[in-house]
């Protein structure tokens, strides 16, 4: 039985990698950290029915806190590691720059050093980001693979940092680790502050008559968006792969917020114009105005095809909410 260990396993995509493992037949490990309020940290887990299953072990651990990360390698030596561990929220990057980068940064060091004392053999996936891209773009208007990377938020940064750091460990160790470079992906069980899921939500208690407005921010950036469920699958494929190479995941088409706001209001037979107001606190002091990547290498290599579609994940995700 192959022993995976998942960090940020409280979180979507947590979530959606423990049920793809735990059904080919892992025994999954996942880190959580410590919360004043502990059934938020499993309440995704719980949701799906997997807090009981008997090959998932909850151990509590932090990747700030490189004690604890050996202290859990030595305990599990997993062959496989997926840290999904972040301070994921971009605007909160601004608010939060010291303690995004100790996570998002300093924590996969200290994950590289865990694994390089304890287990070197164990395969490492790095979630990245096309927010390491930041505004730069190939001239076809896509970003892959090959496009240089100029962050412009303090999470951006971070993860940069991470993502250069894999290869470096990769070439410097022989360490089998695999950078996914993941546009957004979004599920019902998206964070409510995250802008999919705060439309759905938003929309639906409009249309159930318990809100009046939704008060967003930009509305003319535009971002690729593919379903959760797809992009997890994706990781999986990376660490099976022979080699341990960087991989971007995207759908290949982008939409704006405002086209966004458009569908999901619209399965609710309501016209967004409406509703949607703009405030200036939800902002960013710098923002990432066009997304849409290229995963030409990842289709090609892993012949990974996402099964949802963006209209399918909205629809999915509105139901869900309803
Ligand atoms: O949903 P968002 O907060 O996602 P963002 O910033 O693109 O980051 C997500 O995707 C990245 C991959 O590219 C991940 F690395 C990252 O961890 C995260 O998962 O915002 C999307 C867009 C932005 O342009 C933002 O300015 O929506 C715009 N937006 C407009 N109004 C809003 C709002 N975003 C949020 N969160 N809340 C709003 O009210």
């Amino acid at each position: 039985m192959k022993r995976a260990l998942i960090t940020g396993i409280s979180g979507q995509d947590g979530s959606y990698l423990a049920e793809l493992l735990i059904g080919k037949g892992y025994e999954v490990w996942g880190l959580l950290r410590r919360h004043s309020v502990p059934e938020n940290q499993t309440s995704r887990l719980e949701a799906i029915g997997l807090l009981s299953n008997p090959y998932l072990n909850l151990v509590y651990g932090d990747i700030t806190d490189l004690p604890s990360l050996l202290n859990i390698m030595g305990k599990v030596l997993p062959q496989e590691v997926y840290n999904l561990a972040a301070q994921s929220h971009v605007r909160i990057s601004f608010d939060q720059p010291a303690f995004t980068t100790n996570a998002d940064a300093v924590g996969v060091l200290n994950i590289l050093e865990a694994v390089r004392t304890i287990c070197p053999a164990a395969k490492i996936y790095q979630a990245g980001s096309s927010e390491m891209f930041g505004n730069e773009v190939d001239d076809d208007g896509y970003r892959r693979e090959s496009t240089s990377m100029r962050p412009v938020s303090p999470y951006g940064c971070a993860k940069l940092y991470a993502f250069n750091l894999c290869s470096v460990y990769r070439s410097s160790y022989g360490m089998f680790i695999a950078n996914g470079i993941l546009f957004n992906h979004e599920s019902p069980r998206r964070g409510l502050n995250f802008v999919t899921n705060k439309i759905v939500a938003g929309a639906v208690a409009i249309s159930k008559g318990e809100a009046s407005e939704l008060a967003l921010g930009n509305l003319e950036a535009t971002r690729d968006w593919g379903h959760a469920k797809d992009y997890v699958r994706a990781m999986w494929m990376m660490l099976q792969h022979e080699t341990p190479e960087d991989f971007v995941c995207a759908m290949g088409e982008s939409h704006s917020v405002r086209e966004l706001c458009e569908e999901v209001f619209s399965e609710l037979d309501l016209d967004y114009r409406d509703y949607v107001t703009q405030d200036r606190k939800y902002f960013r002091p710098t923002e990432l105005h066009d997304l849409k990547g290229d995963s030409s290498k990842l289709r090609k290599t892993l012949h990974w095809e996402p099964e949802y579609s963006f209209r399918g994940m909205v629809e999915e995700m509105v139901a869900a909410r309803l």
